[in-house]
C-alpha cells in the first residue's frame, strides 16, 4: 500500500513512522508513505499556502492551488482510492474505516491547518473527511499519523501473528480482556486461577465473558 500524506508541516509526521510498526511495515516493503510539502508547490514568491477569509473574519484559510497542485501531480502518476481529509468536522474514526482503507492500493490525506482549507478542495477533491474525536488539534497531522498508524498494522504481513489483529478490540465490538504475564503472584497480586489451569475451553471462555464485562461497563455504546 502507498500512502502520499500532504502537509505544511512535514516535520510533525518524520517520527511516528520511523519506528517500530510503520517503521517494520515500511523496511518489509508492505507500507510505503510519502510526505508531501504543500509549501513546495505555492507559485507565490513568498511560498504562502493560506489567505485570508473571504466575508471577513478571523483565521486563515489553506488555498486551493497549491494543493490542487500536489493532488493533480499524484493522480497523473497512479489511481488514488481515496483522498481523505483530515478535519473535526470529519466523520468520526471507527474500526470498520480501517479495516476498509486498509484493503485500498493508494491513498492520499490531506492534513488541515488554520481555519481549514477552501471548500472547492472538499467539494472537487476529497472523497472522505475523517475526524478522530470531538476535540480540536492544531492541525491535522498527528490525527494523519494515527490514522496510517491504524491502517498500517492491518495490511497483511505487518503484524508477527496475523490473529492478533482480529483479536484487536474493536474487531468484533468488543473490548480486550485483561491480559497477564509473569510471574503468577507480585505483591500478593494474583493472576486469574483460570489464565494458569491450561484448560483452554475454560481459558476462552472466561476472555469471552470478561470482554463483555468490560464492554458493558466501559463502552455499552458498542453493544447496542
Ligand atoms: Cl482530523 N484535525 C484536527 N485539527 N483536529 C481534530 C481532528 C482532526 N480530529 C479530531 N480533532
Amino acid at each position: 500500500m502507498r500512502i502520499d500524506i500532504l502537509t505544511v508541516v512535514p516535520q510533525l509526521l518524520e517520527s511516528p513512522f520511523a519506528a517500530s510498526i510503520m517503521k517494520r511495515a515500511q523496511d518489509a516493503g508492505l507500507l510505503e508513505i510519502h510526505v508531501h510539502n504543500i509549501r513546495d508547490y505555492s507559485t507565490n514568491k513568498h511560498k504562502n499556502v493560506d489567505d485570508y477569509q473571504y466575508g471577513g473574519g478571523a483565521g486563515m484559510v489553506m488555498s486551493i492551488e497549491p494543493i490542487a497542485a500536489v493532488i493533480d501531480k499524484l493522480k497523473g502518476e497512479r489511481n488514488y482510492d481515496e483522498i481523505i481529509y483530515m478535519t473535526p468536522d470529519g466523520e468520526l474514526l471507527e474500526q470498520s474505516h480501517c479495516n476498509q482503507f486498509s484493503l485500498q492500493e493508494n491513498l492520499i490525506i490531506l492534513c488541515g491547518h488554520y481555519k481549514g482549507v477552501d471548500e472547492r478542495i472538499r467539494e472537487h477533491y476529497i472523497t472522505k473527511e475523517i475526524s478522530i474525536g470531538s476535540y480540536v488539534l492544531s492541525g491535522g497531522e498527528l490525527a494523519a499519523a494515527v490514522l496510517v498508524d491504524a491502517i498500517g498494522r492491518l495490511i497483511p504481513g505487518v503484524l508477527n501473528d496475523e490473529t492478533s489483529a482480529l483479536t484487536d478490540s474493536f474487531q468484533d465490538n468488543l473490548l480486550s480482556p485483561p491480559v497477564y504475564t509473569r510471574p503468577p503472584e507480585f505483591k500478593g497480586m494474583k493472576v486469574p486461577e483460570v489464565l494458569l489451569s491450561g484448560d483452554f475451553k475454560r481459558i476462552e471462555k472466561w476472555r469471552e465473558e470478561e470482554a463483555l464485562k468490560r464492554t458493558q461497563e466501559r463502552r455499552p455504546d458498542l453493544l447496542e
